[in-house]
């Protein structure tokens, strides 16, 4: 009798651990929503370029100054570079941004290679207009991740 009430007791611990868990994924993995701006607006894969730029913007009541840069990555796989990062207010809305800059090449590399490839698209076939591409900025400061999104044009011109 007394073991059916701890083998009860158990099964009802584990369901709440279980529970709460599952609830908290979502939250876990999506954080602070950050206003994220890729320039160039336009990518040409031809190009020579050294570095693309982000812009990360915070809501209120958090602080782009906090942002440990070595967390910040691009779709989770291309680093910040960790020298060229700044704090500023690029578009003058009064919000501070961080600046942070991708290697370029690394970027062309990646498009090619996980975003055209997935949408069907081989060198010789993308079209003369070019295709829009998302990508996430992902990063964390002291104990919260951030994640937000930015859209540009991807073009393959000689
Ligand atoms: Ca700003």
């Amino acid at each position: 009798m007394r073991k059916r009430l701890i083998l009860t007791v158990c099964m009802l611990c584990l369901f709440l651990v279980v529970g709460v868990l599952v609830l908290r994924a979502p939250f876990a993995t999506f954080g602070i929503g950050a206003t994220v701006d890729i320039y160039p607006k336009t990518l040409n894969l031809k190009s020579n370029g050294t570095f693309v730029t982000a812009y990360i913007e915070l809501p209120e009541g958090y602080d782009v100054s906090d942002i440990n840069v070595t967390t910040v990555f691009l779709d989770g796989t291309i680093p910040a570079d960790l020298r060229l990062w700044e704090i500023g207010d690029y578009d003058k809305d009064g919000v501070p941004d961080m600046m942070v800059k991708f290697d370029r090449q690394a970027m062309i590399n990646y498009i090619w290679t996980f975003k055209l490839y997935h949408m069907g698209i081989e060198p010789p076939s993308i079209p003369k207009e070019g295709v829009e591409v998302e990508f996430a900025i992902t990063g964390s400061l002291n104990t919260e991740n951030f994640e937000g999104s930015d859209t540009i044009r991807v073009v393959y011109h000689g």
